[in-house]
C-alpha cells in the first residue's frame, strides 16, 4: 500500500485530531532527537523506518524544501503535518473541513 493512500483511511477511522496524532508519531520517528525538528540528515537516516527507503536524496531534499514554510532549513512538527496533508491530494479534497479544524486546534496548542 502506498504511503499517501494510507492517510484518507486513517482519517476516516480516527477523525482529524486522531490523524494529527498519527502524523505526529511519524514526526517523532523522523526528527533529529536532539534538535526536535526534522533535518535533511535526520530524514535520510530515519526514513527507512517509515518504509520510505526508496526515496532518492533529491526527493528527500525537495520534500524538505517544500515543507519548510519558515525557511529555517528544518521541518517543525507543524510544517511536517502540513506537508503530509499536501502530499495527499485525495485527503485534501475529501476532508478539507476537518483538516482546517484540526490544524487550527494544533496551531493553538503548539504556538
Ligand atoms: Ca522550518
Amino acid at each position: 500500500m502506498e504511503f499517501e493512500d494510507l492517510l484518507p483511511v486513517i482519517a476516516g477511522k480516527l477523525g482529524g485530531e486522531g490523524l494529527i496524532d498519527e502524523l505526529c508519531k511519524g514526526f517523532q520517528v523522523l526528527m533529529d532527537k536532539e534538535k526536535g525538528v526534522i533535518t535533511l540528515e535526520s530524514l535520510r537516516k530515519n526514513s527507512a523506518t517509515m518504509g520510505l527507503q526508496d526515496f532518492k536524496e533529491e526527493e528527500l531534499a525537495s520534500m524538505m524544501r517544500e515543507g519548510d514554510l519558515d525557511g529555517d532549513g528544518a521541518l517543525s512538527q507543524m510544517e511536517f503535518c502540513v506537508l503530509m496533508f499536501r502530499l495527499s491530494p485525495q485527503l485534501m479534497q475529501d476532508s478539507w473541513f476537518w483538516l482546517q479544524q484540526a490544524l487550527h486546534h494544533n496551531n493553538n496548542a503548539s504556538l
